[in-house]
């Protein structure tokens, strides 16, 4: 009875003995050839991983939660806070630009996590930060409590870049892309909530519009100035992890348990996160808060 209970599996009060070659029996098993039907596929070693989620369906997810148009505070603050979490957890990611509905993250890159097999890493991603979307919502949201009927859900997909040339290249398509909707949006919107026209014909009206018109249209009908925009709404987020000091382990109290250093160097992980609101396309960002990135 006392080996059972040491080896066996446990159900209620019922103890079931586990034989002691079970490893055995199970790797004899006639079923075991399915395995073989597992395909792993392992990204390319020595390249930069970006791994982008983006939103499911956050057209109707935003009308639903009647999000502020063009942008939403709120919503933009939950998704930094559910990457945050993210790179907190997963301590290879070493930057992580946001913008709208979706998030990159950079991988380091001589990332071995889950040795690159890449359904390991997109659906950690895509479950991890979706499950922190879902359990900060109430902070952001205190007054819109989640409609089980339509909850947030993100996909996520893995893109290889060989240098830091087509990772820098990556950055700044995501940012010219925040730029260019968030020109356009802003200025739908101005002509539709400031102005009186409707959506046919705000769309009719920036038709052919090139980025000089729609600034020029937002200071003259609308006394905007679009460089005055929030930063946040006009550049996106970038968080980048500072190098940190490692944890000298030598110089920690022997009775630190391993729970105690695990959590000194999650602190540590969480205090080296610096998220901004800057171009991240010229090479300021890049001689400074960039270079932990590479
Ligand atoms: P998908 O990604 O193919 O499942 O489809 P969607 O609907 O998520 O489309 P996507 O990702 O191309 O575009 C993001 C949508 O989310 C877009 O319709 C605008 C909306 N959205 C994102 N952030 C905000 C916000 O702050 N305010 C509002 N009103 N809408 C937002
Ligand atoms: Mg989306
Ligand atoms: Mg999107």
């Amino acid at each position: 009875m006392r080996r059972a209970a040491q080896d066996g599996i446990f159900s209620e009060s019922i103890v079931f003995a586990r034989p002691a070659n079970a490893q055995q029996h199970m790797a004899k098993s006639r079923f075991e050839y399915v395995r073989t039907y597992e395909q792993d596929h392992a990204l390319l070693p020595n390249t930069y991983i970006v791994v982008r989620i983006d939103g499911r369906g956050f057209h109707r997810f935003s009308a639903h939660y009647k999000f502020a148009k063009p942008n939403d505070r709120r919503a933009l603050n939950l998704m930094n806070h559910a990457a945050r979490a993210v790179m907190e957890q997963i301590p290879d990611t070493t930057a992580a630009y946001g913008q709208s509905d979706e998030y990159s993250f950079v991988l380091r890159r001589d990332c071995s996590l889950f040795d690159r097999r890449e359904a390991k890493l997109i659906s950690t991603f895509a479950s991890t930060f979706t499950a922190h979307y879902q359990f900060q919502w109430k902070e952001h949201f205190p007054d819109t409590p989640l409609d089980p009927a339509m909850l947030p859900t993100f996909d996520a997909r893995a893109v290889l870049y060989p240098s830091i040339t087509e990772l820098r290249d990556y950055l700044s398509w995501r940012q010219a892309d925040c730029h260019i909707n968030n020109l356009y949006n802003t200025s739908f919107w101005s002509l539709i909530l400031l102005g009186t026209l409707s959506e046919q014909q705000a769309e009719q009206e920036l038709m052919g519009t090139l980025s000089a018109d729609k600034n020029e249209l937002l200071f003259s009908r609308f006394g905007i100035n679009y460089n005055n925009e929030d930063a946040m709404y006009r550049k996106g987020t970038i968080i980048v992890r500072k190098a940190e000091e490692s944890l000298d382990v030598s110089a920690a109290p022997t009775e630190m348990s391993k729970r105690q250093l695990d959590r000194e160097q999650k602190k540590r992980r969480k205090a080296a996160l610096v998220e901004e609101h800057v171009d991240i396309i010229g090479e300021v960002f890049w001689s400074s808060l960039g270079k932990s990135i590479v």
